[in-house]
Order: C-alpha cells, then sequence, then structure tokens
C-alpha cells in the first residue's frame, strides 16, 4: 500500500469484489485519494473468491458480466465458470493499478462517526483506520448459512458449504450429501453425481429452471467482438434488452406472461423428466419468479442417474452417519455438502456502525433495511452502500446496477474533494424513495407469489431486490440529486 496506516483516507472501500474494485477504478480515475480498499478474504474477487464448489459458474450471460469501463471481450462461453470469472478480476484489477491499494486479510468490524472532525473511524480486525467517506462493497451473500437441524455438529465425516468449499476432501466413490436445491445446487449437483458413488439431494421446495443453452463462444466470434467496430456493444446491449423485457413486461407482478413462462419451464421439466413420479417431486406449487428462476440443462438429467436420489422428505436429524427423514427414513453419508445459501443480515447485525448521536445503524434499520437509492441512510454521513437494500437483482445483471451506484457516489464523493465536509441524505428523501419501493412490493411476485425466499426478511417484506427495470433504477440514481442531501 502507498498510504500509511495513520493518515486519513479520502475513502475507504470495503470488500474488493466487483462493487468494491469498480468503485476504486472509478475513484482513481477522478483522482480521489488517498484511497484503500479492505477485504477480509486472502484474495480479491468476492463472491467469485469464495464461491469454488464445482461447477459454479455465472447464470448471466458473459457479454453482461463486465464492467462498461473495463469490458472483456473473449469470454470462452456463454455463461462464463467461476475460474474465468475470478480471473477477470485479478486482471482488471491488475491492469487498474489498484493491487497496492488493496488490503487482504482484514475484516471490518465497526466504524463510528466523529462529527467534530467529520470523520469515520474505523474497526479491523488488524487495527483501526480513519475515513473521510466509507463505501461498502459488502454485498449480502457472503455469509454462509447453515441450517438449523438437530444433531449438525453429530455428523462424523466432512460437512461444508458450497460457499467454504474444501477442496482437501475427494468426493470420488463417496457417499455425498446435499442439502439445498437453489442456484448453488443446481450447479454443484451434476459435477457431483458424475464422481460420487451415490448422492442423495434433500429438496425442501423444488425451483422453477429454464432451459439453460450454454455453449462455447467459437474463436470465429470472439475475433468478430474484436474486429468489428461496436459489435460487442450491440451484443450486450441486445442481451441487456432481452434480460430487461422480462422487467418491463410486468415479471415482477404475477401476470399472464407468469403463466407462458411457467408453461415454458414445465415442458422444459417434461421434456427432461419422463417418469411422472419424479417429475411431480420437481414441479413446485408456488409462482415462477417468487424465488430466483434458476436455468440448467443438466440438473434433471444428473437426478435420474441409477446413483442419484431425491429425497423430498423433511429433514429430521443430522447424525454420526448420516441424515434422518421425518418419515424416519436414514440415508448413510461420507460428506455432506450444504447447499443452502446465505444469511444476507448478518453482514449488517455482525458489524457496528454508529452514526450521528450515537445511533447504530442496526437500531435505524429496526424496522428493516432500507436506504436512499439503497446506497445512503440518513444519520450516516459520508456512508454510502454498493448493492444495498433493494438494489439487487431477480431479472437481469448486478453488474449493471453498481456500475449506476459507483457513478452516483463519486457524485458524492467529488461534492466532499470540492470543500463539502459532509453528505448526508435528507430523512424526508429516504422516506419518499423507501415508501416508493414498498408500496411497488406489496403485489410483487416476491411477496404475493406463495413461496418464501432470501429475498424476504423476518416480517414477509422484501428488503433486498429493486422491483423495476435496471433502466428505472439507472434514471432514479444515476446522477446524484445534492437537493435530496444536506451538504454540511
Ligand atoms: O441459496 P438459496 P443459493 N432444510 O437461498 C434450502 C446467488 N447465486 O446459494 O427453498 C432443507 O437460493 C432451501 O430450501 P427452500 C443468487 O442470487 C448466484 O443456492 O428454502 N433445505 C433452498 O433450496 C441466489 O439466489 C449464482 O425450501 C434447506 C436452498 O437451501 C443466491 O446466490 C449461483 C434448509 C438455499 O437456496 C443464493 O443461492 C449461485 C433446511 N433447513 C448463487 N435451509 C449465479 O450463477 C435451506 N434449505 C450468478
Amino acid at each position: 500500500m502507498t498510504e500509511t496506516a495513520s493518515e486519513t483516507l479520502a475513502v475507504l472501500i470495503v470488500g474488493a469484489g466487483f462493487s468494491g474494485l469498480a468503485m476504486a477504478i472509478r475513484c482513481r480515475q477522478a483522482g480521489i485519494g488517498p484511497l484503500r480498499v479492505i477485504e477480509k478474504a486472502d484474495g480479491i474477487g468476492g463472491t467469485w473468491h469464495d464461491n469454488t464448489y464445482p461447477g459454479a459458474a455465472c447464470d448471466i450471460p458473459s457479454h453482461l458480466y463486465s464492467l462498461s469501463f473495463a469490458p472483456k471481450a473473449d469470454w470462452s462461453r456463454m455463461y462464463a465458470p467461476q475460474p474465468e470469472i475470478l480471473a477477470y478480476l485479478k486482471d482488471t484489477a491488475e491492469r487498474n493499478g489498484l493491487m497496492p491499494l488493496i488490503q487482504l486479510g482484514t475484516t471490518f468490524t465497526g466504524a463510528t462517526w466523529d462529527a467534530a472532525r467529520a470523520l469515520w473511524h474505523v474497526e479491523t480486525d488488524r487495527g483501526p483506520i480513519t475515513a473521510r467517506a466509507i463505501v461498502s462493497g459488502m454485498g449480502g451473500l457472503h455469509h454462509p448459512a447453515y441450517p438449523d437441524i438437530p444433531g449438525r455438529e453429530a455428523f462424523a465425516g466432512p460437512a461444508f458449504h458450497t460457499a467454504a468449499w474444501d477442496h482437501a476432501v475427494a468426493l470420488e466413490g463417496k457417499r455425498v450429501g446435499v442439502i439445498g436445491t437453489g442456484a448453488s445446487a443446481i450447479q454443484v449437483v451434476p459435477e457431483l453425481a458424475a464422481i460420487a458413488s451415490h448422492l442423495t439431494l434433500f429438496q425442501r421446495t423444488p425451483p422453477w429452471i429454464m432451459p439453460k443453452n450454454d455453449h462455447a463462444i467459437a474463436e470465429g466470434t470472439k475475433s468478430r467482438y474484436r474486429r468489428v467496430p461496436f459489435s460487442r456493444r450491440l451484443e450486450r446491449a441486445r442481451l441487456f434488452w432481452l434480460h430487461e423485457v422480462r422487467a418491463l413486461l410486468g415479471f415482477t407482478k404475477v401476470s399472464k406472461l407468469t403463466g407462458q413462462a411457467e408453461a415454458l419451464a414445465r415442458r422444459h421439466l417434461a421434456k427432461a423428466v419422463p417418469d411422472k413420479t419424479l417429475r411431480a417431486k420437481l414441479t413446485p406449487s408456488y409462482r415462477l419468479g417468487c424465488k430466483r428462476v434458476l436455468i440448467s440443462d443438466d440438473y434433471y438429467p444428473a437426478l435420474q442417474r441409477p446413483n442419484v436420489t431425491l429425497e423430498t422428505d423433511g429433514i429430521a436429524r443430522i447424525t454420526e452417519t448420516g441424515v434422518t427423514t421425518e418419515a424416519g427414513r436414514h440415508h448413510d453419508l461420507d460428506v455432506i455438502v450444504y447447499a443452502t445459501g446465505f444469511d444476507v443480515t448478518a453482514t449488517f447485525a455482525r458489524m457496528k456502525l454508529v452514526g450521528r448521536g450515537g445511533r447504530s445503524l442496526t437500531e435505524a434499520w429496526a424496522d428493516g433495511m432500507g436506504a436512499y437509492q439503497g446506497i445512503t441512510v440518513a444519520g450516516f454521513p459520508n456512508y454510502f452502500m454498493l448493492l444495498g437494500p433493494n438494489t439487487g437483482l431477480g431479472h437481469n445483471s448486478v453488474v449493471s446496477m453498481i456500475e449506476i451506484q459507483v457513478q452516483h457516489v463519486l457524485d458524492c464523493l467529488k461534492a466532499l474533494r470540492r470543500g463539502t465536509k459532509t453528505v448526508e441524505v435528507r430523512p424526508e428523501a429516504q422516506a419518499r424513495f423507501v415508501d416508493r419501493i414498498h408500496s411497488r412490493m406489496a403485489d410483487s411476485i416476491w411477496q404475493a407469489g406463495g413461496c418464501r425466499s432470501w429475498y424476504l426478511d423476518a416480517s414477509g417484506r422484501n428488503n433486498t431486490l429493486w422491483p423495476d427495470s435496471v433502466m428505472a433504477y439507472r434514471r432514479s440514481a444515476r446522477r446524484a440529486r445534492l437537493g435530496d442531501y444536506r451538504l454540511g
């Protein structure tokens, strides 16, 4: 790192995933510094550093999955595998001179606003940092959630989460149990089914699955992107709008289109699974879109292998030797894989962020998370979030959301550079924004679609997703309307 530990930073960025790296690049380009990025892991890449399970890949087309100011023209596949995305992020960080600014192995544990000096005192497990502004690039999906199943500690064999894969455990020839059937599970199950002696998949709720149509991007096509002016941008735009149409046509609500999409998914299931009993077990009973819609061409075939069992009875307990269902059936296992998702609220619950007047973020969010444009919270001056509340996406690439937010934050940071000491959202602007989001959520597919998912908090409120198109968010958030802020 080029800065000394004791100096007050202009900006501290927390997290070196897609968001944090994008923010750091744009800050450097704008000449904003001194700047530091802290990252709890021992490498950069965020979710693409952590999720190394077999089959990990992006379920958004590659062309939509790079930063517009650091584009990648030569993706190998339509849906890029995790190692390729991680390599892209490392390459992007290096090309943009970020590595000397990044402090790895450093966990952000909290920060306290110092009103007299207009700066944040930041606590990390590697010592304190002071910074005029903090940008959180922490995202919501990085605290693995383990199910609260009795006896979990009793299991004698190796047991690990998809987001904390234990590569030291060889799974070839083993009896493997996978718990969960979300986006992570449907990618890992075909890989494990191919090597395990037996795989038992514990399904609580079947997902809706659409065809994936993944394919390698032929060399000839790649060079076309490089040679023909704007071709890459055109392809990116075409795919972007294809995905946008889902939101624009109303896929965020139960509509006629929901039924049509469900028919398509049912056809995909019927074509892949001739057995009626198995098909019934795999048919969802809630509306498509309520949970994340998954895409796969190899998940259903994997479930029909002779060495695979789909268990749909509830899990009663885990024992030393395996998993026992509520019907009393016991599955002997050598290894258990938890594909049970993430604890979205843990990110905020575990850190102690104390803003103006000694009020903590936990207190400010006692009735649920909420932020102006998903980025700033009244009472927390100079604190900005990337992919904060209600800015996740179910239908398109979050990279587009990150770029919009980075531009917004940059406007605020530039105001600080011009001599303003504090940028703090007005409570009424925040309340207006949050109310608008939640009035749209009331009849949204996520709250009215007949399912529960990580999108909803304990009270059933969706504080995680953006309920509209990316273009609508762009109009709302790309430029910071400084009238909505109190500048001190
Ligand atoms: O986690 P999930 P995920 N007993 O929460 C089950 C992103 N992502 O890691 O549906 C039995 O979706 C739970 O069952 P149910 C993406 O945003 C992206 O798969 O609650 N089962 C469910 O089946 C995604 O949405 C990519 O009934 C239990 C599963 O565990 C998000 O990450 C790839 C249980 C959890 O599914 C999370 O996906 C992967 C219990 N006690 C992930 N507790 C891309 O390709 C939980 N389950 C970009």
